[in-house]
């Protein structure tokens, strides 16, 4: 789907998701960094010696003050990120033209996946293990919804995880850049059996999802 090509840019959530990532972490490592050297620099300097009276002060209101400022700073500059990113993968989703679309319901506890144009439906989870069959590079629109309580859809994968309510019917739309067999699972424990919502992703070439969905899901796809 050459139309598609720009926008798959953007709803490649693993992109937006990988690079908030990659400003959180050396963000943490660093916030980190800063409370062990100075739990080290007071251990160090500040250990008990012998005759030695106490510090008459207990509060520096001007570098307590300076540090919740820099904390603050680092919180709402993380928050911008990430709503910003939300935004554009919600934007981009609810736009996007998809190739297939796929009603996904959970329910205690199993996932069914019905891919409305093909007749197909496919289930896993204590019932078994049949794979969610997507082809590769195309947008994918998924209906999410749940009949009993709240579970979770996660591939981590392609970094994308999304709750899902009973009553509501959420729609995603999401690419998946390369071929290959991955796992995903519920998120939200949901019940004794919470363990067992699994189900294998199975990115495929649009041509074998063409030539599977032409078999009415019944070809083994590779
Ligand atoms: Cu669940």
């Amino acid at each position: 789907m050459t139309g598609n090509r720009a926008a798959a840019a953007l709803v490649d959530t693993r992109h937006e998701y990988q690079h908030l990532f990659s400003i959180y972490v050396p963000i943490a490592i660093g916030v980190f960094a800063v409370i062990v050297l100075a739990i080290a620099f007071c251990v160090l300097r500040y250990r008990r010696r012998p005759v030695e009276r106490a510090a008459r002060w207990n509060e520096n209101n001007r570098l307590e003050g300076a540090y919740a400022l820099a904390l603050a700073g680092v919180v709402v500059f993380l928050l911008y990120l990430t709503f910003t990113a939300e935004h554009r993968v919600d934007t981009v989703s609810a736009r996007e033209k998809p190739s297939v679309i796929i009603d996904v319901v959970a329910a205690k506890w199993e996932w069914s996946f019905r891919y409305r144009s093909y007749g197909i439906t496919r289930r896993s989870g204590t019932v078994g293990r049949q794979a969610l069959v997507v082809p590769t590079g195309e947008a994918i629109r998924f209906n999410l919804s749940s009949v009993d309580v709240i579970h979770g859809f996660w591939i981590p994968e392609i970094r994308f995880k999304r709750d899902v309510f009973p009553g509501i019917t959420q729609s995603v739309t999401l690419m998946f850049p390369s071929a290959g067999s991955f796992q995903a699972q519920c998120s939200e424990f949901c019940g004794l059996r919470h363990a067992d919502m699994l189900f294998d992703v199975r990115a495929v070439t649009p041509s074998a999802f063409a030539s599977w969905a032409r078999s009415g899901g019944k070809a083994t796809v590779s």
